[in-house]
């Protein structure tokens, strides 16, 4: 894994490894309260829910969960998948929207807000709740717990990426709400909002985030934040697109620069739907954004944006190009840094500079596939994880090895019912144990009869 990555590239792998509490020890009013000072607060019943860490103590080198155990020597496994646990959560707060360690245990807390089909949302400007449900060790064994705390303004329901945008350690809030974007810093003293960006109001507003990275792409080293969105106005247009935000850890009404969008001049192909505009990395260095559209790859660098026409085409005869690519990141492959990429049914690690040199994975599944590289097991290499989102939602795991990059064949699951959740990853840490822990959201049309549930990854049989 690249010092990159692990600064906010985009993806699982950062996603997964949450707020690194260790960074804040010593930190007075280790539990803050989300709420602070802010007005309007929703009133929770169990009042505020904490969101700066506490320090990590070291988790047990074994944890059970649900009658398995796992365990930190387990890598290189074959995979399975323990039955689910359904978390304590009201039927309304069945969504997890993000997680990290907060309560300093090291197993990942988890941030749960409302079902998408609320049938009662709250009217405006009362926001929809969000609530926490804490890891618990009793001994070795873990539960989850309710907490009945409600997270406050300036955190509000909607789809979370949590990035350190300031260095210290902490993951930050980037939150796409119905009209625009949100960026809380998270505080000692609490959280506080730096960035209110909304777009045109429209009646029926439908905002998605994608990917959402920091780097250094103008001319100066100060570090901005890229966020990938996908919209859907009044279900009558779609736009997608990347904006860049300066300076994302001070407050500012600084307009955000538009690096690309789907209505997009000089890209003829561009018409309205356009849904891999909003997916890309940054380049090796973290000087370099590096993207994808349905025709085109970019590259934009030093304030400047170059397009390739046709996309940057990969290895050799029938190989597909990039610009089709469903997922981008950055990986490190024998050494080398490798963007990585995945393509129709397969996934490529390849030098942007020399794209024929590549690695070619074939994806457990061939259609309707995410992907995401995480760290599973905790070995210290990304390991892929390929899921099918069709009706039987499976999921594979390709192990992954520092020298050769995530194994070309997999361990495939299909959990008893899944839906991978709106989260930058549905996988929780435990510890070193990274990704071991597999949160399914519940079901939207179905939240009593499948509501929020985890499951463990075990080793062997
Ligand atoms: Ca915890
Ligand atoms: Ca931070
Ligand atoms: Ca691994
Ligand atoms: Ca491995």
């Amino acid at each position: 894994m690249t010092s990159l990555a692990a600064a906010g590239a985009s993806g699982a792998a950062t996603g997964a490894n949450g707020g690194a509490p260790a960074a804040v020890a010593g930190a007075s009013g280790a539990v803050a309260g989300a709420a602070g000072s802010a007005s309007g607060g929703t009133g929770g019943s169990g009042g505020a829910c904490p969101v700066w860490p506490i320090k990590a103590a070291p988790a047990p080198a074994e944890v059970t969960f649900n009658g398995v155990s796992i365990k930190s020597s387990e890598h290189d496994c074959a995979w399975r998948l323990s039955n689910s646990v359904k978390l304590p959560v009201t039927t309304t707060h069945t969504r997890m929207l993000f997680h990290y360690d907060v309560n300093g245990d090291g197993i990942d807390d988890v941030y749960v807000g409302p079902n998408l089909d609320d049938p009662n949302p709250p009217a405006p400007p009362n926001p929809r709740t969000i609530t926490l449900l804490l890891s618990k060790l009793d001994g070795s064994a873990l539960s989850y717990e309710s907490t009945g705390c409600e997270l406050a303004p300036p955190l509000v329901d909607g789809t979370y990426a949590l990035r350190d945008l300031d260095g210290d350690g902490v993951n930050d809030f980037v939150i796409a709400v119905n009209n625009g974007f949100r960026v809380v810093m998270n505080r000692p003293t609490g959280p506080e909002l730096t960035i209110t960006y909304d777009f045109p109001a429209i009646t029926r507003p439908q905002l998605s985030l994608r990917d959402v990275v920091l780097g250094a792409f103008e001319q100066s080293p100060t570090s901005e934040l890229a966020v990938g969105f996908m919209r859907i106005d009044n279900f009558a247009s779609t736009h997608s697109g990347v904006l860049l935000f300066p300076d994302p850890a001070h407050a500012s009404a600084q307009a955000p620069v538009s690096l690309v969008s789907s209505d997009q001049q000089g890209n003829g192909f561009d018409v309205s739907l356009n849904p891999q505009l909003a997916i890309f990395t940054a380049l090796p260095g973290g000087r370099a954004l590096f993207g994808a559209s349905t025709h085109d790859t970019w590259v934009y660098q030093k304030g400047k944006l170059a397009t390739t026409a046709g996309g940057l085409q990969l290895g050799i005869g029938d190989a597909p190009y990039v610009s089709g690519a469903t997922y981008l990141d950055l990986i490190s492959v024998g050494g080398h840094d490798r963007v990585f990429a995945c393509v129709g049914d397969k996934a490529y690690g390849f030098d942007p500079q020399d794209p024929k040199q590549h690695l070619t994975i074939p994806l457990a599944f061939a259609e309707y596939t995410a992907c995401r590289l995480v760290d599973v097991d905790g070995d210290g290499d990304l390991d892929l994880v390929d899921t099918q989102l069709a009706n039987t939602p499976s999921i594979g795991v390709h192990n992954g090895d520092q020298a050769n990059g995530p194994a070309t064949q997999s361990h495939q699951f299909t959990p008893d019912r899944y839906r991978a959740p709106s989260s930058d990853t549905p996988f929780l840490a435990v510890g070193a144990l990274k990704g071991r822990l597999l949160v399914s959201d519940a079901d939207r049309g179905d939240v009593r009869g499948f509501p929020l549930t985890v499951s463990a990854l075990v080793c062997g049989p």
